[in-house]
């Protein structure tokens, strides 16, 4: 039986849900963000991103909460088609004090030889999100690319922005193409306001703008079908990136969805990252 949500992924890459936070809980993710953000531009959280928010000394209760959102999870079942599904991380988004341009890209580049495979059959196996706490204009796609290998026209426009690295200034985008983000053939702006999500495909070609005038907070994380982090590397991304979720012990209840996404992810990173069983590792 068709689903709309998963025939919108498999043909867009990527799907809306409008108002997927509920208000009250998006007030108490801003109230648990609200010590990670007082560090934005300092220190080892730096800008951009705080890759990790699960990890013990920055944990939210809130977090969990969000998680484990029904709608959120049956959106990302439907999509993958499973409910066998695993955690592929959390983190959040924070924007930029300064203007600064995500360059146009897919999370794997052209020549990474898992691509041709991912972009044939495996269309939406994986999924990233980006949920916003405030209005988040950063996200461009464009609609459709992760089912088919680059055209000349993407290539080109993105090879144009080589030398100013992944992030780099917007004057230095600018000097390069007076429409850094727009010029990309195809590309569409992703409009989300306070409480709304996009899944996408993170082998979409996307890229972002951050302007310093913009609160951004948009949580980052995403789903993956079980079997493919087995099968494929790329569907591993990240497995490294939370020793802590080994011993959840200080989550509480996890949760109906979470829970068992939290287990097949453990026992992803057991498989293949045995050196992060330490004891030292699980305590964070
Ligand atoms: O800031 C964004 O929304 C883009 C994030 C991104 O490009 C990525 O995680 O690959």
């Amino acid at each position: 039986m068709s689903c709309p949500l998963r025939d919108d992924f498999l043909r867009d890459g990527f799907i809306l849900l409008r108002g997927g936070i509920p208000l009250p809980l998006l007030e108490e993710l801003r109230s648990g963000l609200a010590p990670i953000l007082a560090h934005r531009g300092l220190g080892r959280i730096g800008t951009l991103r705080h890759q990790t928010i699960l990890e013990p000394s920055s944990y939210h209760p809130s977090f969990k909460e969000f998680l484990d959102l029904p709608r959120l999870n049956r959106a990302a079942a439907a999509v993958i088609d499973s409910t066998d599904i695993a955690f592929a991380g959390l983190g959040v988004l924070i924007g930029s004090a300064d203007h600064r341009v995500c360059r146009w890209h897919r999370d794997f580049k052209d020549g990474y030889p898992e691509l041709p495979a991912l972009l044939k059959r495996h269309h939406a196996d994986f999924i990233q999100f980006n949920c916003a706490l405030y209005d988040d204009l950063s996200l461009w796609v464009v609609p459709g690319s992760h089912r088919r290998a680059s055209t000349p026209g993407e290539s080109a426009f993105s090879a144009r922005f080589d030398v100013v690295g992944f992030n780099g200034t917007y004057e230095q985008a600018r000097a390069i193409d007076p429409d850094p983000l727009s010029g990309m053939p195809g590309a569409i702006n992703v409009v989300l306001a306070a409480g709304d999500c996009v899944l996408y495909n993170p082998l979409l070609w996307h890229a972002a703008e951050y302007r310093p005038e913009w609160i951004r907070t948009t949580l980052h994380g995403g789903w993956r079908k079980t079997e493919m982090m087995y099968a494929f590397e790329a569907m591993r991304w990240g497995l490294e990136h939370n020793p802590w979720l080994l011993e959840p012990s200080y989550l509480g209840d996890a949760g109906t969805f979470l829970g068992p996404q939290l287990a097949r992810y453990a026992e992803a990173v057991r498989h293949f990252h045995p050196e992060l069983t330490a004891p030292a590792h699980a305590t964070g």
